[in-house]
């Protein structure tokens, strides 16, 4: 049997290698499987969590779509839309909310990193975000869901808010529990500046990423000035384990061309890193140019990425709100 397939990307801009090697290829590789629903988001909502700008803010929804599309999400065959048009999201939220308990959500990780030391100033949303993703991945019956690494946790809470909420109302497997569909490998894509933090799109320096629409002398250059360490390449699993940016960068190699860690690693044992440098830029250039150029494509088509998002929500509106009629009569609204 098929998989029912749901993911979110936010549309914070600066979608980065690590978006694309963690989620977004991963996301290409189920929609091309057809006996696979897939769900694709631009969870708009979730993006508030932080101010943002309004103006950048659509252009970013835009560019996210732009992204998909131009990693080979085909919008007939996958649903793609944003997240804040279909109103059954917050409304789920909400009523998750009350099934989600506050000491599962005093536990993610990710709320403590993002809220950094002034967690008093966070916004609420920051704090009940992953509520709200799990309202987004139960509203579909959502069997799968790819994600990154780091959202492990936050699908553990969303199991742990539908089972609640089945016993809670006797409702056995309403909300079906999902399974995070996470790469076994390179699951966790490290800045180039730094091989102990993520990458991310909020991270100031643009040097400690690579942007999916970065053109090749950008590629080259934040590879040529990538962090390395003064030794030669590793030789084996154990050093490499030690040397965390070393790691990373041979974890982005092993991934974008599908090679065995191992291998790698004995492909480039004892060379220098400049030497390896080159190829790995080369091997980003060939698979990152081809989705930046037709990014910059799509996005002089506004009307067209418009017109995916409205005929997405449609259909997800279709679905999600099919699932809250019946929460509301679980309830007893
Ligand atoms: N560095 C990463 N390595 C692997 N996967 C990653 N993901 C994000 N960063 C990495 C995965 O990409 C998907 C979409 O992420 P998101 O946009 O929803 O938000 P995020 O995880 O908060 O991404 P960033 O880049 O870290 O954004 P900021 O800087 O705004 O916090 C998710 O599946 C995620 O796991």
């Amino acid at each position: 049997m098929g998989k029912k397939i749901f993911s979110g990307v936010q549309p914070t801009g600066n979608l980065h290698l690590g978006n694309y090697l963690g989620a977004i290829k991963n996301f290409v590789e189920l929609s091309n499987d057809k006996d696979n629903d897939c769900i694709f988001c631009v969870v708009d909502l979730h993006a508030i969590t932080v101010k943002q700008n309004p103006k950048e803010l659509r252009s970013n929804i835009r560019e996210t779509v732009a992204t998909f599309v131009a990693s080979g999400i085909d919008p007939k065959k996958s649903i793609i839309f944003n997240q804040s048009k279909v109103t059954a999201h917050s409304e789920a939220a909400w009523i998750l909310s009350c099934s989600a308990r506050t000491g599962w959500l005093s536990r993610m990780t990710q709320f403590k990193e993002k809220a950094g030391k002034d967690k008093e100033k966070a916004s609420v949303g920051l704090y009940s975000y992953p509520v709200l993703m799990a309202a987004d991945i139960l509203l579909y019956d959502t069997t799968h869901v790819p994600v990154g690494d780091d959202q492990k946790q936050h699908l553990e809470l969303c199991r742990d808010i539908a089972q609640k909420f089945n016993n809670d109302f006797g409702a056995e497997n309403f909300f079906k529990a999902p399974e995070p569909l996470i790469q076994k490998q390179f699951s966790r894509i490290m800045s180039l500046k730094d091989g102990l933090k993520k990458m991310s799109k909020s991270e100031l320096s643009d040097l400690s990423r690579i942007n999916l629409t970065d053109n090749a002398d950008q590629i080259i250059n934040k590879i040529k000035k990538a962090k390395t360490d003064p030794l030669p390449m590793p030789s084996n699993n154990e050093e490499l384990d030690k040397r965390h940016e070393a790691k990373n960068l041979i974890g982005i190699y092993s991934s974008l061309t599908g090679t065995k860690l191992e291998k790698s690693i004995n492909e480039f044992s004892g060379k220098n890193f400049s030497e390896f440098k080159e190829i790995l830029s080369q091997v980003l250039v060939e698979k990152i140019s081809p989705i930046s150029n037709e990014i910059s494509k799509l996005l002089a088509e506004k009307n067209f990425l418009d017109s995916i998002l409205l005929e997405g929500s449609e259909k997800a509106d279709k679905i999600a709100s099919k699932k809250m009629k019946k929460i509301h009569e679980i309830l007893g609204f």
